[in-house]
């Protein structure tokens, strides 16, 4: 099993309900810059203030704020680890390809989840989160294929691309993510 991982793909497409699968399975760091954003909005820090109002609304919180949350804790970390929901555009790619440069720990597999439109809007509306209104989680959908799926071709050209089919039941995602990264 690769132990320094990406996960990729759209709201809903479970990377969040996977990763905690995997990182429990195979004791990996998992790094939500989601939950982790989550964690300062309830612990109402600055941080978190601005980022809840950018969250509500679907959109991308600031590269600096997230790269900060991350960096600190790749830095210190000497564990295999999980990226669930970062990066989410090419800035933060790049930013994220030199941090683990000069931490010399490079990714190992970039794993997309792909999933249709229809199948994840059901899923997080049914969970219903603050954010998994139907007008946000539209909002969230396009700027996924804006800013988020170009990192596709980003990671197929360095040749570490895997893609698994998100749809069907939680134990069958997650056995086709296990031969994925096998
Ligand atoms: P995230 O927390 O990353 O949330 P997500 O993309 O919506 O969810 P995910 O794909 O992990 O789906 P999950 O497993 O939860 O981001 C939230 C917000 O934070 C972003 O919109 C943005 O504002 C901000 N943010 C995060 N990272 C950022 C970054 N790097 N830069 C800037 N901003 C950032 O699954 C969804 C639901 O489906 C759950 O209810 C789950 O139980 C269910 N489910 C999962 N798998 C299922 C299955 N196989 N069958 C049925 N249901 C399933």
């Amino acid at each position: 099993m690769q132990n320094r991982l990406l996960f990729l793909g759209p709201p809903g497409a479970g990377k969040g309900t996977q990763a905690e699968l995997l990182c429990n399975d195979h004791g990996l760091l998992h790094l939500s810059t989601g939950e982790l954003l989550r964690e300062e909005v309830s612990a109402g820090t600055d941080l978190g203030k601005e980022a809840e109002l950018i969250m509500n609304r679907g959109e991308l919180v600031s590269d600096d704020i997230v790269l900060s949350i991350v960096k600190k804790r790749l830095s210190n970390c000497s564990q295999g680890w999980l990226l669930d929901g970062f990066p989410r555009n090419l800035a933060q790619a790049q930013l994220l390809g030199e941090l683990l440069e000069k931490i010399v720990q490079p990714i190992k597999a970039v794993l997309l989840i792909e999933i249709d439109d229809e199948t994840l809007t059901d899923r997080l509306l049914s969970r219903g989160r603050k954010d998994d209104n139907a007008e946000v989680i539209r909002n969230r959908l396009s700027i996924y294929r804006e800013k988020t799926a170009p990192l596709i071709n980003f990671y197929q050209n360095l040749g570490i691309l895997r893609s698994v089919e998100g749809c069907g039941n939680i134990k069958d995602v997650k056995s086709r993510i296990r031969n994925a990264l096998n």
